[in-house]
């Protein structure tokens, strides 16, 4: 699962990132920023590490979520600037979903063109960026497939097939909507997989300062929020940096319930329709991320594509299971273990094992 930061100039996604990442980067003395940063944020869940506990593995594993912080989106109309938007945004099109990260606060270390805060301008300006660059692929993705048909091209076939989706998408376009909620059958959303539209993925808005989200924040913007969420980021980063044992104090202190890394795997999790399954063992016991819905077949996809090909059926039950009684052997003793089909909806927390046939 990747997840990328987008955002304006200064907006603060560098110290957002900070703010989850095990190992912090130096924050550039000024803009613009030129490379981007990528780290997996691990998920810490407590129980994984009551699985742990009972099998003492060989090699722990939990789950991560890799970040991505691009260099800010700069403001302007000029045309250096628009190309480096269109560049930076192309960039961030293979993430999985998006954090909008928006400015909640003033610095005067900065050169923003407006000092005061603005959440509504920032974010309808970001959604239309996303938009305007989905908008403009499927325009001459369009135009080619319609050249190609009446040129009566090798591919003609499968270029009406294309067209007729693409025509739905750019239809959405043009009235100025996104993507999120067209309906498409598989071989539609196959067809258009490839184009990595922004306006297709799950996107959520992360207000850096600290005051909450005002309520009905994005309600009229182009694209539709999944949902929204709020950091102090900079206070977030400082405590991210400080030695483990000082953290509670300066928690209490700030009124801080969780650690960012926390809050914001959860945040994503919960916005973008995430669940975590368990594979235990004594040589390893390890977390996998899926999507909510997803299959046993499909999990089993996620180990390994030859579990998937293979797949006879899973074992699985619930991690609470194992917990109450206590060890494996006496989780099958009580006959505590159910064996599932290809189709079985994986459920947070299952502790599944596939017998596989290659
Ligand atoms: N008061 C306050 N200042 C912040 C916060 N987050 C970031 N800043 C400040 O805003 C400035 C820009 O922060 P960055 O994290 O570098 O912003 P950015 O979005 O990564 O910037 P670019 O990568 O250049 O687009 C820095 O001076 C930060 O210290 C915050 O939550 N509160
Ligand atoms: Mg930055």
């Amino acid at each position: 699962m990747r997840i990328a930061l987008i955002g304006l100039e200064g907006s603060g996604k560098t110290t957002v990132f900070n703010a989850v990442a095990e190992n912090p980067v130096e924050l550039p003395p000024g803009p613009p920023q030129k490379e981007t940063h990528i780290q997996v944020v691990k998920i810490r869940d407590e129980r994984l590490e009551a699985c742990r506990d009972i099998f003492q593995p060989k090699k722990f594993t939990p789950a991560g979520i890799e970040v991505w912080d691009a260099p800010g989106l700069p403001p302007g109309s000029s045309e250096a600037d628009r190309e480096r938007r269109m560049r930076l945004l192309s960039a961030l099109r293979d993430a999985d979903a998006y954090v909008l990260v928006l400015r909640d606060f003033k610095s005067d270390r900065y050169p923003y063109e407006r000092a005061e805060p603005d959440l509504d301008a920032d974010l309808a300006r970001l959604a239309d960026e996303m938009l305007t660059s989905d908008y403009v692929i499927c325009e001459n993705r369009v135009e080619k497939l319609r050249g190609n048909i009446e040129r009566k091209s090798r591919t003609v076939d499968q270029d009406k097939l294309e067209l007729a989706v693409m025509e739905k998408c750019l239809a959405r376009f043009e009235e100025g909507r996104d993507l999120r909620d067209l309906e498409l059958d598989e071989a539609d959303e196959k067809r258009i997989k490839g184009y990595q539209f922004f306006t297709r993925k799950p996107a959520f808005a992360l207000v850096n300062g600290p005051n909450a989200v005002p309520e009905g924040l994005g309600a009229d913007c182009a694209i539709q929020l999944r949902a929204g969420t709020s950091m102090d980021a900079q206070i977030d980063a400082e405590l991210n940096a400080m030695d483990p044992e000082d953290r509670p104090e300066f928690m209490e202190e700030f009124g801080i319930e969780a650690p960012a890394a926390e809050r914001f795997v959860r945040d994503v999790y919960r916005a973008v329709g995430l669940l975590a399954f368990f594979t235990v063992g004594e040589d390893e016991v390890r977390a996998w991320t899926i999507h909510e819905g997803d299959t046993a077949v499909i999990a089993a996809g996620k180990i390994h594509t030859d579990l998937a090909k293979g797949f006879v059926r899973a074992e699985v039950f619930p991690h609470e299971d194992l917990l109450e009684a206590g060890s494996m052997r006496d989780l099958k003793a009580k006959g505590g273990i159910r064996l599932e089909h290809k189709d079985y909806v994986v459920k947070d927390g299952d502790i599944v094992h596939i017998r596989s046939a290659l």
